[in-house]
């Protein structure tokens, strides 16, 4: 079915033309969908461009526009998302119309001081977090990925990858574990070829998983190893830095042979937290629950008596760095909150004064006092 494959010139193409249902398509987006008759077409966004889509229908990919309607109500279609499109065959086109219930939303929280949320990926099922030996390993850092996946809804995975250029990987799991409570934390080498088959489990036919993390920790690569060719361009670390080179520059869906979806990230070069607090709760869920046995109910374990959550620390039941973040995450959240409540009361003054000069200028025009 080669020839339905209207766009498009990535490798990966091929492997959505044997597909002859959308990947990821339940039963509640059929009801969903039932709405819709004549000329309209359900659709998965594969990848997102400025104005366009490139969108996944059964047995090809092709491009469509976003409906002005949709632009106008500020519904942006993300990469997973399931969408609804309307055939314009006399101009030989299609539009995304309409996006279908979002079952998880991965966001992170907007640049700028406006605050607010940016939602990059849709309808994950997991989220793989990809560290690698070396100095990318940070578990300040994989603390902060876990609550903005947690947030999500989709489950965290985390992937310790390049174990072959580690002496003991097991006491990187071990201290990689230490933080992560019960999400499975996975060893692999993508380059090696080593522990790919521990992630079959994720990949299941019709699941979504996501990859993220920093710039050169290998993603792409791992991608190019699961799906058992070089689809994705994959780059050389910087000798001085470590730091990768940002090779990955679009959001892009790949189909597994077996029907599960993957979704590459360009690298994440700082999350931010944006409205985590769920997240956050999720976790630090040790602490949550010691927070339990506190003696005040607005305990900020810092100095209050009774505080179950600093005698856990004093007994060793918590490490201190534990506590330490927590209280560092949740000051980030609060002043992130308090950020967007500031953007958004900015937003309503300058609307009111819109509105007041369009009354002004329509008195003008009509006469009216
Ligand atoms: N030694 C070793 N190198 C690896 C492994 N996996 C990836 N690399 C190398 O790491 C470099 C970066 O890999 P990429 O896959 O491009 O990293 P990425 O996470 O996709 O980076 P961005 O697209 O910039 O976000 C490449 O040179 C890979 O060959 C591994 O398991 N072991
Ligand atoms: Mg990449
Ligand atoms: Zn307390």
């Amino acid at each position: 079915m080669n020839n339905h494959s209207e766009t498009g010139n990535s490798g990966d193409i091929s492997a959505y033309s044997s597909a002859d249902t959308i990947p990821g398509w339940n039963k509640e987006l059929d009801l969903a969908f039932s709405a819709y008759r004549g000329s309209y077409t359900p659709g998965r966004v594969a990848s997102r461009h400025k104005t366009v889509c490139e969108v996944l229908i059964p047995g090809a990919v092709v491009q469509a526009g976003i409906s002005g309607a949709l632009q106008r109500i500020g519904k942006q279609p993300v990469v997973g998302d399931f969408v609804v499109l309307l055939d314009q065959p006399e101009l030989g086109s299609r539009v995304v119309v309409n996006i279908l219930p979002r079952r998880t939303c991965f966001s992170r929280g907007a640049a700028g001081d406006g605050g607010g949320e940016q939602v990059i990926a849709a309808n994950l099922d997991t989220i793989f977090i990809v560290t690698s030996v070396g100095k990318d390993l940070n578990l300040r850092r994989l603390e902060r990925y876990l609550a903005v996946v947690y947030s999500s809804g989709a489950n965290p995975v985390i992937l310790l990858n390049k174990i072959d250029l580690a002496d003991d990987p097991a006491r990187l799991v071990e201290k990689i574990q230490s933080i992560a409570g019960n999400v499975p934390v996975v060893s692999l080498s993508a380059l090696s070829e080593i522990g790919l088959d521990t992630l079959s489990p994720y990949l299941k036919p019709g699941e979504t998983v996501a990859l993220i993390g920093s710039s050169g920790v290998g993603k792409s690569t791992i991608i190019n190893a699961l799906l058992g060719e070089a689809v994705q361009k994959t780059a050389g670390i910087r000798e001085d830095d470590q730091k990768g080179r940002h090779t990955t520059t679009v959001r892009q869906l790949f189909l597994l042979p077996n029907g599960a979806v993957l979704i590459d990230n360009p690298g994440i070069r700082e999350i931010q937290l944006g409205d985590s607090s769920e997240g956050l709760e999720k976790a630090f869920s040790e602490i949550v629950d010691a927070a339990r046995d506190c003696k005040f109910k607005d305990c900020t374990h810092r100095d209050e008596p009774g505080c179950a959550v600093l005698k856990a620390v004093e007994d060793g039941l918590i490490p201190e760095e534990r506590l330490d973040s927590y209280h560092r995450l949740t000051e980030e959240l609060i002043f992130q909150t308090k950020k967007a409540e500031i953007g958004l009361k900015r937003l309503e003054k300058e609307k009111h004064r819109e509105i007041a000069v369009n009354i002004k200028k329509y008195k003008k025009f009509t006469g009216k006092p």
